[in-house]
């Protein structure tokens, strides 16, 4: 880590750590990912870890929010604050880290099964707060961490533990879902598969204010294994969206993604359209608008703790215990 020294304003601001930082790809990175060979988890904490070292995001003021799950574990590996919560309850945590904290940069992961099932009343609520977080829906399809039971988004006809005979229902839609809620901001989708447009994708939800929820195809070997497959095998069968406006994916994405289709991601009802095609796998911004009301700025949250009066309240206080030259009424306010 290199450290470029200002001289400090004052003493409260050095303890603030106002100093510029630049932090390596290596000082966001703990741990060794206990997750499967070719788990699309792997892939997704690495451009987690790219993105907070390009933004140079300060591991002091970014925190990292999870439920339970396989795909909760991401927090154990970024070297920033991390809160691993209870299984369904990642997005209550996080709203109240922003709440209180609203100038620390929040990131959710959850699993379908965290986000979808157990902790679907929190998704839609925090859809509709629209605080300003990026959440990742990590969607494998099946709860990996207990095991192969079915989930909300596993298709028509999954066997597992829960279901021998195959799994009953068709599966629950996400994308049109969350299109469905009032007060919505940033919708989105993308493959593990696609590396460095899964970072653009990150890049467009940490930059856009609000909540940004990114249901991302993730591969689980161990479970589904091959399931994926045919999709990875046949690129014409993910539909890159693009728009100006958007996601503007490199010539060798548009090269081996040919299937394209222009969409305006302040289009609502092409959206929803859009949100209901499985096959190809729709891959891009479905929806955004910045202008949709933020709860924690309606609410005033974090009046009490600006950096700026908690820098006033700190001098006042050291100043308390500062010996001045006698007679300097000024100063001691004598
Ligand atoms: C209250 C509660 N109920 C059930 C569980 C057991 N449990 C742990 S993780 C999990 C499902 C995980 O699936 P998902 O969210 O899809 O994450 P993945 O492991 O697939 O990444 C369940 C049912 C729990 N830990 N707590
Ligand atoms: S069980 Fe599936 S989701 Fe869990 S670590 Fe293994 S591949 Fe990943
Ligand atoms: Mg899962």
């Amino acid at each position: 880590m290199s450290i470029t020294f200002e001289p400090p304003a004052s003493f409260a601001q050095c303890l603030l750590g106002t100093v510029e930082e630049h932090h390596e790809l290596d000082e966001y990175q703990t741990g060794v990912p206990r997750w499967c060979n070719g788990c699309g988890d792997n892939g997704i904490l690495a451009a987690m870890q790219r993105l907070c070292r390009d933004y140079d995001l300060a591991p002091e003021r970014t925190v990292f929010v999870s439920g339970i799950g396989c795909s909760s574990r991401l927090p154990h590996y970024m070297r920033t604050y991390g809160f691993h919560g209870l299984h369904g309850r990642a997005l209550p945590i996080a709203e109240g880290i922003k709440m209180s904290r609203p100038d620390l940069t929040v990131f959710v992961s959850t699993g379908d099964g965290d986000c979808l099932s157990i902790g679907a009343g929190h998704w839609l609520h925090a859809l509709r707060y629209n605080m300003d977080m990026t959440v990742l829906l990590h969607d494998n399809s099946i709860y990996g961490l207990t095991k192969k039971q079915v989930s909300p988004t596993s298709p028509l006809g999954t066997k597992s533990n829960t279901t021998p005979k195959g799994s009953y229902l068709e599966a629950l839609n996400p994308l049109q879902a969350a299109l469905g809620i009032q007060n919505v901001s940033f919708i989105a989708q993308m493959v593990d598969w696609a590396p460095e447009m899964l970072y653009d994708i990150l890049q467009a939800a940490y930059l856009h204010k609000g909540m940004s929820f990114v249901r991302i195809i993730q591969r689980c070997p161990e479970f589904m294994p091959g399931f994926f497959d045919p999709y990875m095998n046949d690129p014409e069968r993910v539909l890159l969206l693009t728009h100006d406006d958007a996601l503007t994916p490199s010539a060798n994405m548009k090269k081996l993604f040919r299937n394209q289709r222009v969409h305006d991601p302040a289009d609502m009802a092409a959206a929803r359209e859009i949100a209901g095609i499985s096959d190809p796998i729709p891959v891009g911004i479905l929806f955004r608008d910045p202008t949709v009301p933020r709860l924690e700025v309606i609410r005033g949250a974090g009046s009490v703790r600006t950096p700026d009066r908690i820098r006033t309240g700190l001098d006042a206080e050291l100043d308390k215990f500062t010996i001045w030259p006698d007679g300097d009424a000024d100063r001691t306010g004598a």
